[in-house]
């Protein structure tokens, strides 16, 4: 028996000669993803050395304060990506516009979140990277249940690169000593049930009666608290070890505060094919036909015993 890791690159290409009709094209997007996705993590890792946390004195189409460390990921991830061959166009929550590519143009639309939850950048806590992908035949405005690929890469204590393209969710490892992504979680389940949530506390004045009446019954049934606040820590965390993520609307967030097409599709779509439940108030976020490109909306996900309550409530 082989004791060889399997890198990124030889499990998507493995996964290609599956399809003999396979081009390759999907295979080299996600490559170039995980490329772009080292790049950045080596910024990253520099921490405050660099002048990366610095504000632009930009806001983003979602009012979000841009900072250094957001348009240089965006940047990188877009070139990377625009000069594969395999990109039709990008979509970014860091760019009001579709960037349609023009020279060399592929087969994908690529949906961005190049790094979430950024703020926490200066404090040295994980952020990540979130990715979806349709292909060119979709609208830019499709419905999650279209997507070809989601995932997302996470930087944290080590930096992994999660993925699925329906079917199984795979997760991957960066060996900094060799530079590679290498099959560390494979076939990830997520489990049916859990004991972690992972919700804002500090809206619970302004929650609906469902989400309150859920929160005192994951209390009465001591759950533990998680909240990181970067969307890609939490639900790497809930992934693995199972339980809920809540941001549902609120009297602040009335239509919840996650980006349909840049956030809650991509994870949805990793939860779901993982077998775990996600819900935008009673409906499958994926089944939404998204009414523009930053539009918010509220998600519940996680582990279907967890979900499923919460739905009951509603
Ligand atoms: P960002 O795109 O401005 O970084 O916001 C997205 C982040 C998510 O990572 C996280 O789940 C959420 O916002 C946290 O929001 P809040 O601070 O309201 O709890």
């Amino acid at each position: 028996m082989s004791h060889k890791p399997v890198s990124l690159t030889e499990f998507v290409l493995d996964e290609q000669r599956k399809y003999p009709k396979a081009s390759g094209d999907f295979t080299l997007l996600l490559i170039q993803l995980a490329a772009a996705g080292k790049t950045i993590a080596s910024h990253i890792r520099r921490g405050g050395l660099g002048d990366m946390f610095g504000k632009t004195g930009k806001k983003n189409t979602s009012n979000d304060e841009v900072i250094a460390l957001d348009e240089y990921s965006n940047d990188v991830l877009v070139e990377t990506l625009t000069a594969s061959g395999q990109v039709h166009a990008v979509a970014s929550e860091e760019m009001d516009e579709i960037h349609h590519v023009t020279k060399h143009t592929g087969e994908y639309i690529v949906f961005l979140d190049p790094l979430d939850g950024s703020s926490n950048t200066a404090y040295s806590i994980t952020v990540g990277t979130i990715f979806s992908i349709y292909h060119k035949k979709s609208s830019m405005l499709a419905r999650g249940i279209e997507q070809v690929a989601a995932g997302y890469i996470l930087y944290g204590t080590s930096v992994m690169f999660v993925y699925t393209s329906g079917g199984e969710v795979n997760g991957f490892t960066l060996d900094p000593a060799i530079g590679e992504f290498l099959l560390s979680h494979p076939s990830i389940t997520i489990p049916k049930t859990g004991s972690i949530y992972a919700i804002n506390e500090g809206n619970a004045l302004q929650w609906d009666t469902p989400t309150q009446e859920f929160m005192a019954y994951v209390k009465k049934q001591s759950f533990s608290a998680r909240y990181v606040g970067s969307l890609v820590a939490d639900i790497h965390r809930t992934l693995l070890k199972g339980g809920i993520f809540l941001y549902p609307a609120d009297t602040k967030h009335p239509h919840g505060k996650l980006r349909l097409l840049f956030e809650v599709n991509p994870i949805a779509f990793l939860i779901q094919q993982a077998g775990g439940v996600a819900l935008c108030g009673m409906d499958d976020p994926l089944a939404i036909v998204p009414s523009s490109l930053h539009q918010r909306v509220p998600v519940v996900l996680g582990s279907k015993e967890e979900v499923e309550y919460y739905r009951s409530l509603l």
